[in-house]
């Protein structure tokens, strides 16, 4: 896609976006929770719908104009109900965080509780945070992993849901590299006389594709965002069983939300049909299938990995006992020097700050996009080795950053 509309009437913005398809080009993005959309996705959210304003749901609008927004927008919620088997569903949150904020508005009142992941074990803001809305206007109370497995404390979890009372359950996780027992959780819940919200936002394309075991029809909400695995265009989801439609509905729009981005809806639309398709549970297995060659490669270079390994996206290195000099964050800084971009990220037991801490968060999604192998995953793990190992040795980073240009040339983008 060219950006010469743009360049006539704003050069500075049109360098950007030229600048922002070239870096992303040019380098290998291990972030978990990004993607590459299809061209096909592109266009679509680009288009003309942006323009148009559309309160209200397929049939029922407050404008008029409305009957293509409304064929586009049935259409990602007939797709969206075929990818994931749910009752009822509504593609019109911005984000997954929207999409959160609509079940809680939805079912709890100001001062109601909640029971999540603590943020540093691999949680999300948007699940109670102090800093989030969330944490400001309801109670909170935390479960965590077990320090030693890595795996969520499912017991720990069931006994703080019996002595908090919690009014609601969330579990999905955007840290967390293990599947999730959902059963479980669901067991804590309702003995708990709880809801139960899982937010698959990480792994909604896994689970579209069954690689990973699906949450729908087992707890009583299903939340997420649209282009992380599922690779979708930009935005959120929520799920239900058709007893909460109605409420879900409302709480989305009027409740948290005004006019829905229609071209995002579109770019839904679009991306969702791609995963309909036989060539998508390949991809989906193939993300899976990279990222445990990725940790086993890391482990066997000496990294520390917080569970072990992966069932999932991506791996979560905890790089206290392998590089105790090293933080994320200089891991993080020296990696993006030589085209390698991911995250620093908390780990469970975490002994420094959230803004330098001590793991990385490496995912496989977008690379696999991109046509990368277990063979190529592999040696971007001695690729990241030689940098976490030395990352003040600019001759090592050069010759790194020589390999990721190859890489990049071999696997292009768009
Ligand atoms: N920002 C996303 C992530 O990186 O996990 C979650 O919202």
């Amino acid at each position: 896609m060219s950006y010469d509309r743009v360049r006539e009437s704003d050069p500075a913005v049109a360098d950007a976006l030229a600048a922002e398809k070239q870096r992303q080009n040019d380098t290998l993005a291990m972030i978990a929770s990004e993607n590459h959309v299809s061209e096909a996705v592109l266009q679509a959210q680009r288009s003309e719908l942006t323009n148009k304003y559309a309160e209200g749901y397929p049939g029922e609008r407050y404008y008029g104009g409305c009957e293509h927004a409304d064929e586009v927008e049935q259409l990602a919620i007939d797709r969206a109900k075929q990818l994931w088997g749910a009752d009822h569903v509504n593609v019109q949150p911005h984000s997954g965080t929207q999409a959160n904020m609509a079940v809680y508005l939805a079912m709890l009142d100001p001062g109601d509780r909640i029971l999540s992941l603590e943020l540093e074990d691999g949680g999300h803001l948007s699940h109670g945070h102090p800093a989030n809305f969330t944490g400001q206007t309801y109670e909170v109370e935390q479960y965590q992993v077990d320090p030693e497995t890595g795996y969520i404390d499912y017991e720990g979890l069931r006994d703080r849901a019996e002595t908090f009372d919690p009014d609601i359950v969330v579990s999905g996780y955007s840290a967390y590299p293990r599947e999730v027992e959902w059963e479980r959780i669901q067991a804590a819940a309702d003995a708990a006389g709880a809801y139960h919200l899982a937010d698959i936002a990480h792994i909604t394309g896994l689970v579209a594709a069954g690689v990973h075991s699906s949450p729908v029809g087992t707890v009583d909400f299903v939340t997420g965002s649209t282009h992380k695995t599922i690779r979708a265009g930009r935005g959120g989801i929520v799920m239900c069983d058709e007893q909460y439609a109605g409420d879900i509905d409302s709480s989305v729009f009027p409740g948290a939300q005004g006019g829905p981005l229609m071209h995002n809806i579109a770019g839904k639309a679009v991306g969702f049909a791609e995963a309909l398709e036989p060539a998508f549970t390949s991809y989906a297995q193939q993300v899976v299938a990279n990222s445990q060659a990725l940790a086993d490669r890391l482990q066997e270079q000496g990294f520390s990995l917080v569970s072990g390994g992966t069932d999932n996206h991506l791996v979560l290195a905890d790089l206290r006992d392998s590089h105790p000099e090293t933080t994320g964050k200089d891991a993080e800084e020296a990696l993006e020097e030589v085209g390698i971009v991911l995250n620093a990220n908390t780990v469970p037991g975490e002994t420094r700050s959230p803004f330098n801490p001590s793991g990385i968060r490496v995912g496989t999604p977008a690379l696999t996009t991109r046509g990368f192998g277990e063979a190529a995953i592999r040696e971007v793990a001695d690729l990241i080795t030689r940098v976490v190992d030395a990352p003040n040795d600019e001759q090592a980073k050069a010759a790194v950053s020589e390999r990721v240009d190859e890489l990049t040339d071999e696997f292009p983008l768009y």
